[in-house]
């Protein structure tokens, strides 16, 4: 199925989309992070101490769809920064998996932010 226009007319859903699902609250998610525009939880397989997704609300493939629309991206970027300082030191890596041979699996956008101990070079 298709993306369509959610109850409110103003966000894109994807029915068939797992993080779809998860901000809908169909599938449970440990949040750490909410507002308007993104919702951020913890990923289901940590690959770091701190390993949390931000996730925009509206269903967009992947970081090139994001970036058409510049203020949503950079909001998704201040958040990250925000859950990288409440839940570790204030630094981290930020990961957005752009394309199958990429490494993305889940194709909602989601931008991985990687924090807590010594991320070494190479690493996700
Ligand atoms: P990527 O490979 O970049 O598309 O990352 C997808 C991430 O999503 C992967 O690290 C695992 C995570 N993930 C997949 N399904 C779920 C889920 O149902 N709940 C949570 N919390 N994370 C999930």
């Amino acid at each position: 199925m298709g993306t369509s226009v959610n109850r409110n007319d103003t966000l894109r859903h994807d029915p068939d989309c797992i993080f779809c699902r998860i901000l809908a609250g169909e599938i449970p998610s440990d949040r750490v992070h909410e507002d308007e525009k993104v919702i951020a939880f913890k990923d289901l397989h940590p690959q770091a101490p701190v390993h949390v997704l931000v996730v925009p609300r509206e269903h967009r493939r992947d970081v090139t769809e994001l970036a058409e629309d510049p203020a949503l991206l950079a909001h998704t970027a201040t958040v990250a920064a925000k859950v990288a300082a409440e839940q570790a030191d204030g630094d981290f890596r930020l990961v957005f998996n752009t394309g199958a041979s990429a490494g993305q699996t889940v194709f909602h956008v989601h931008a991985h932010v990687l924090a807590g101990g010594t991320l070494a070079e190479g690493e996700l």
